[in-house]
């Protein structure tokens, strides 16, 4: 079964003004659907053909070199807009809740302490990139960013929220301003997924 380009859980336009509908439309159905593609390609007719994203990627450097530089691209990027997608939203933003805001409190001292770490690893990822806060395999939150489209599952460490930092995420509406950007993402980000995430990874 051929992994396929999920659909938005919303329309185009729902995160304006925030991100713009042609940035979505391109966004999503260009990039993230070409990822999608070319990751199929890389494992069609291999043993990793029907495995899931998230075996393919924590093996990622066990695959043949053949194909592990497409794998690590394009199943990054598969993943990773995956997730973008589903940890924004409309009418979302504020704080955490419950087990999620005693974990960020316990890890990063405050949520505004982590917001504002998450917040510099993102601004700071050197060319293109992620913001991301994932659960390690110790069980401990961590804040970083990584590279082009690594993923924290290359690393064995659960993607809880991440923000794009590519500049085909921000730049048609916010130019060089990507720090503009992250302020104004933090009012998309629906903490009830980020939550659910953890619970789930906690498991
Ligand atoms: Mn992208």
């Amino acid at each position: 079964m051929a992994f396929t380009l999920p659909e938005l859980p919303y329309d185009y336009n729902a995160l304006e003004p925030h991100i713009d509908e042609e940035t979505m439309r391109l966004h999503h159905g260009k990039h993230h659907a070409g990822y999608t593609k070319k990751f199929n390609a890389a494992i069609e007719g291999t043993e990793w053909e029907g495995k899931s994203v998230e075996e393919i990627l924590g093996n990622v450097n066990a695959l043949d070199a053949s194909i592990q530089g497409a794998v690590r691209n394009n199943g990054g990027g598969y993943a990773n807009h995956d997730l973008f997608w589903k940890v924004m939203g409309p009418n979302a933003g504020g704080a955490p809740e419950g087990a999620l805001a005693d974990a960020i409190n316990a890890a990063f001292g405050s949520f505004d302490e982590f917001k504002a770490k998450f917040q510099n690893a993102a601004a700071t990822q050197f060319g293109s990139g992620w913001g991301w806060l994932a659960l390690d395999g110790d069980g401990n939150l961590q804040v970083y960013g990584t590279a082009n489209q690594d993923s924290p599952l290359m690393q064995g460490h659960t993607p809880l929220l991440g923000v794009d930092v590519w500049e085909h995420a921000y730049y048609k509406k916010y130019g060089p301003g990507r720090g503009d950007y992250l302020t104004n993402w933090w009012n998309l980000v629906r903490w009830d997924v980020v939550a659910e995430n953890f619970a789930a990874a906690k498991k």
